[in-house]
């Protein structure tokens, strides 16, 4: 049977500020434009507190700081916001490669081949996205995306649903359509018309009288989407443009031997799947995170496309070489890239 899960991370953009500034904690916080409330600019998001002022995200600023003018209103860094996306995400790729990457917050993991009860996996994995980002996340998992994706928003924040089968019927079908991938406010204003307001009531409609209203795809799209009803597949990367390697160690380390040691055996286990893969390399780059999380990278061209040990490893101590290391390092990676199939 598939297993999906769904991962959305909790106020994102504010619970990013919240974490970099804890003085932010407890008091409402806007993310939105440059971060003054007196020029243009929509909120991107509210965190809970601000929230309970009726702060919601796309609105404009000026009428968010009318709602609450003591809220703490600051400017998107979304460079910032993307640097923590990628560490939740990598997160999710130890627990399985098959994973699709729907946005800045969000991601689908596919389950199917790991052997552990769903409500473990999910824990394991917000304590660890909780213990590599400080964030919180809610997770949903059911047999499809649909319904991973409802199940994930059912209990925000920190939330963890589980919908197994048998339980469209009494937790899905009471909800609004809206909550629906795919049901736009358009579609949730032609159906009310009908009137149709709940997933359970469209369940109701004939799949005829669904076609006659919205063609014949969108028809079948909503005939089964309101039953729970949902094969698309995980849209993941399948050529790599890259291959990499990187560990987090469990303290940090100013010790060179550790970085290196470390280095030289993520190498080794990137050249091993370069070439079980059949792949070369033209390039190799190192990665190093500091204790302040601060990253840096040093990469290095090879002469030839090579999948050879001995030549990338010397190549990743290279780049090595090329660090300042006066701080103490959290994480090590290598990638080798420019690859080329044989
Ligand atoms: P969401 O997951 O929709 O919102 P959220 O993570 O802030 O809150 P929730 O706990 O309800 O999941 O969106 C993720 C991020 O995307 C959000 O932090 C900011 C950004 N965003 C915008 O910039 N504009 C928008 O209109 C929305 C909805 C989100
Ligand atoms: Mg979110």
């Amino acid at each position: 049977m598939r297993r999906v899960l769904h991962v959305d991370m909790d106020a994102f953009f504010a619970a990013v500020e919240e974490r970099r500034h804890p003085d932010l904690k407890n008091k409402p916080v806007v993310i939105g434009g440059s971060g003054d409330p007196t020029r243009r600019g929509v909120v991107s998001t509210a965190n809970y507190a601000a929230r309970e002022f009726g702060i919601r995200s796309a609105m404009p600023l000026m009428t968010a700081y009318k709602l609450c003018p003591h809220a703490v209103f600051l400017a998107v860094d979304m460079e910032e916001y993307a640097r923590v996306s990628e560490v939740f995400k990598k997160v999710l790729r130890e627990f399985s490669p098959v994973m699709e990457d729907v946005g800045i917050d969000e991601a689908f993991l596919d389950l199917s081949g790991i052997d552990k009860p769903s409500e473990q996996i999910a824990r394991e994995i917000k304590e660890r996205i909780k213990a590599v980002t400080g964030l919180s996340c809610s997770i949903g998992i059911a047999a499809n995306k649909l319904l991973a994706k409802i199940a994930s928003d059912m209990q925000k924040p920190d939330g963890l649903t589980i919908i197994a089968d048998g339980d469209v019927e009494g937790r899905i079908w009471p909800l609004p359509v809206r909550k629906l991938w795919g049901v736009g406010p358009k579609t949730e204003a032609y159906l009310k018309g009908l009137p149709v307001n709940t997933i359970g009531e469209l369940a109701s409609v004939p799949l005829e009288e669904l076609v006659g209203h919205f063609g014949t795809s969108y028809g079948h799209y909503l005939y089964d989407a309101s039953r729970g009803l949902d094969e698309s597949p995980l849209v993941t990367h399948w050529e790599p443009k890259s291959i990499s390697r990187e560990t987090t160690f469990q303290k940090d380390s100013d010790h060179w031997q550790t970085i290196a040691g470390n280095l030289a055996r993520l190498t080794g286990e990137a050249v091993t799947e370069l070439k079980e893969r059949g792949y070369r390399g033209k390039s190799v780059t190192v990665k190093i995170r500091f204790n302040d999380f601060k990253t840096q990278t040093r990469a290095t061209t090879l002469d030839d496309p090579a999948d050879n040990l001995e030549i990338i490893r010397k190549a990743a101590f290279h780049c090595l070489g090329k660090f300042d290391l006066k701080k103490k390092v959290r994480l090590v990676g290598v990638r080798i890239g420019g690859l080329i199939k044989l």
